[in-house]
């Protein structure tokens, strides 16, 4: 098999306990995604056994054995394999629980776990899970770094060996929902919810669908203007009304079971509501009452703030949008209307504080949206393994409740009982033959998908998975990707932003240092950085958005003593000469942390060369290249980064390195 089936690249396997049981697969069911399941049965143990296993409708004596049990206490999604005398038994109340449970199977034996010692059962934590692409019809991919889209080209629809390849991908990993097109719909992605693509639409919805993954769109707002020739888009007039009525039962006609929309509106240009007086709440609700009868959803992102905010206005913050605008409507959108909410309250940066949107509503449906894209770490060009990341904010405790109140309880309704919620993640494939440009990237889209199922996963275990998975299991090659994923994401803030100040990237591209390049602050004022220090205070003194936050953690975040270290140029401006608790000043700890972290990508190439021969040639040379070039990258970012806080501060590095 090749790079396409990524961590589905089922490996020999050395345990034999499992053997027994491959006299057979039997089901008494027989639907889609039964037979994705079977079939993903049979084609791995051909791989991990050499048996080519048969398959079975009726009950035998022995084998593995599917068996859907509405009894059992396992949802509409969980899972519980276990032997049982011969019979390996893999249970669920519905297929795609079982579904779930083949993959889960596969997982435990490729890691050479015992049969007998097999006992999972897992229901999933959160009730969506899903993945945003934001891919466009011409075939590009806004923020991709993995080649073209594989859903579009030449604004039409592909359906190919990818599409099946994708999903099995995404639904081996829990992915039960997918958006397939760029939230900025524009152009031909507007007449997606037309006649011209609803044939080849449906193709990808049944593959989707036999994996238990259902169909989104991301949804142009104006299309009653541009798609109707109506004269406005008004989320209150009734022509408009009628108009979405039309269109989503002709949506709903052509595409049955198809799962909802996701809109981005009034914000980077977008249209919205506010462009006719109303609130984000009365735009969704449209949209929400009229999908409702189809049992469809509205995902509404929060992700809406002024572009052309002058940053050299101390009051305005851009921090403090997503809360402005929706904390207010909390409770206000209707029961079929899910927020999407940006982990951080600015833009995917390597670091941010949680976004107190999690936390400031009580009666809305909330999604987390995260990037494994790495827009803002490292493009798939750098590595950067995110689920360190994402397990911090899973665990952040809001304070909105005495208990249930970190992020990932409020997302899975744990905290006030909403039915929807869950995570979303702007995913980093494209066409290039390993799906994700960089091989080490696809730890990122397995670990969403794994975390977002299983929220107590740890970091550590997720990468230790994949790895294997991936690579086999040679113990120097586990130990050498594991380190260096699991380093990965604390590396590259340390050669890039420092201590949550964010950006100082090139405007646009948003790649490579550029420390006065925010492109929406011309003035190269959003650091605040000056001869005596740097960082934004967003205190209840300056813009007060740690105010946004319920206590202790606005506390927390109110004075240069409480706010924790990594966060502190976010949250307040502080002098060169501040000394940090590690004891050095904060010009120090910038020139200290820029050259360690370049020096440990160094290092990274080195350990990287002890895997020839070990790995996979075409991999091993393909991940090689890439972190030559990040080594490269680290070091130029030092040295700009360096120089520019050199000159600006007057202070020289104790250390007396070249500063360049
Ligand atoms: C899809 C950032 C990105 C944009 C992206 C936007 C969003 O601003 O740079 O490319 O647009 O986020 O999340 O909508």
């Amino acid at each position: 098999m090749g790079y396409e089936q990524a961590w589905l690249n089922y490996h020999q396997v050395k345990d034999q306990s499992f053997r027994k049981y491959l006299t057979g697969v039997y089901s008494l069911e027989e639907d889609a995604i039964i037979c994705s399941g079977i079939r993903e049965l049979t084609l791995a143990m051909e791989h991990m056994y050499a048996v080519t296993l048969p398959c079975d409708k009726g009950a035998a004596e022995s084998g593995i054995h599917l068996r859907k049990n509405s009894e059992a206490d396992l949802g509409q999604e969980g899972y519980h394999i276990y032997p049982e005398g011969p019979v390996f038994v893999i249970e669920g109340c519905t297929s795609q629980g079982i579904l779930y449970g083949i993959f889960q199977l596969l997982r435990r034996l490729q890691t050479e776990v015992v049969a007998e010692e097999i006992n999972d059962n897992k229901l999933p934590d959160n009730p969506l899970r899903m993945l945003n692409h934001w891919d466009n019809m011409d075939g590009s991919i806004e923020r991709g770094y993995a080649g073209h889209s594989f859903f579009f080209k030449d604004n039409e629809v592909l359906v190919n060996e990818r599409t099946l390849d994708y999903a099995r991908l995404a639904a081996s990993v829990g992915i039960n929902g997918v958006v397939i097109n760029n939230v900025n719909v524009k152009n031909a992605a507007t007449f997606l919810i037309t006649p011209r693509y609803f044939a080849d639409l449906r193709k990808i919805q049944e593959i989707f669908a036999s994996y238990g993954i259902k169909l989104f769109l991301s949804l142009n707002f104006a299309a009653p203007l541009e798609l109707g020739g109506l004269q406005s888009a008004d989320p209150a007039s009734d022509t408009v009304k009628d108009w979405w009525t039309d269109k989503l039962k002709e949506v709903f006609q052509e595409l049955p079971g198809f799962g909802g929309f996701l809109v981005k509106a009034d914000s980077e240009g977008r249209p919205g509501p506010f462009t006719y007086g109303r609130t984000h709440a009365e735009g969704a609700n449209m949209l929400a009452d009229i999908i409702s009868p189809y049992g469809g959803i509205i995902i509404w992102r929060c992700f809406v703030y002024n572009c052309r905010q002058d940053w050299r206005d101390l009051e305005t913050d851009r921090a403090r949008a997503g809360y402005d605008h929706f904390q207010p409507l909390d409770g206000a959108f209707r029961d079929n209307v899910i927020l999407q909410i940006k982990n951080g309250p600015m833009d995917f940066q390597v670091r941010e504080p949680v976004s107190p949107l999690f936390g400031g509503m009580k009666a809305t449906n909330q999604i987390l949206e995260v990037q494994i894209a790495q827009e803002y770490t490292g493009q798939q060009k750098h590595v950067c393994y995110l689920l360190p990341m994402f397990r911090e904010i899973l665990n952040f405790r809001t304070h909105c409740e005495q208990d249930k109140d970190t992020v990932g309880d409020l997302i899975s309704g744990r905290t006030y009982g909403q039915k929807h919620g869950g995570m979303a993640a702007v995913i980093n494939t494209g066409a290039d033959e390993n799906w994700t440009g960089h091989d080490l990237a696809a730890a990122n889209w397995y670990g969403f998908g794994r975390l977002s199922f299983d929220r107590n996963l740890t970091a550590e275990e997720i990468a230790a998975e994949w790895v294997l998975l991936t690579f086999g299991s040679d113990p120097k090659a586990m130990a050498v990707v594991h380190g260096i994923l699991m380093n990965s994401w604390n590396v590259y803030e340390s050669y890039t932003s420092p201590l949550g100040i964010g950006w100082m990237v090139n405007p646009g591209y948003h790649y490579g240092p550029n420390v006065d390049g925010y492109e929406y602050d011309r003035w190269g004022t959003y650091h605040r950085a000056d001869h005596r220090g740097l960082g934004v205070d967003r205190s209840s003194k300056g813009t007060g958005y740690a105010t946004q936050y319920h206590e202790p953690n606005a506390s927390l975040y109110e004075t240069i003593d409480t706010c924790p270290e990594e966060l502190l140029l976010f949250f307040h401006y502080v002098e060169y000469a501040h000394c940090l608790s590690s004891g050095k000043t904060l010009i120090q700890h910038i020139y200290d942390t820029h050259f360690e972290g370049a020096d440990v990508v160094e290092a990274t190439v080195k350990g990287w060369k002890g895997l020839e021969g070990i790995l996979e040639p075409i991999a091993y040379e393909r991940v090689l290249a890439r972190l030559e070039n990040q080594e490269l990258h680290a070091k130029e970012w030092r040295d700009v980064v360096c120089s520019y806080f050199y000159r600006k501060s007057g202070i020289a590095d104790e250390r007396n390195r070249q500063i360049f």
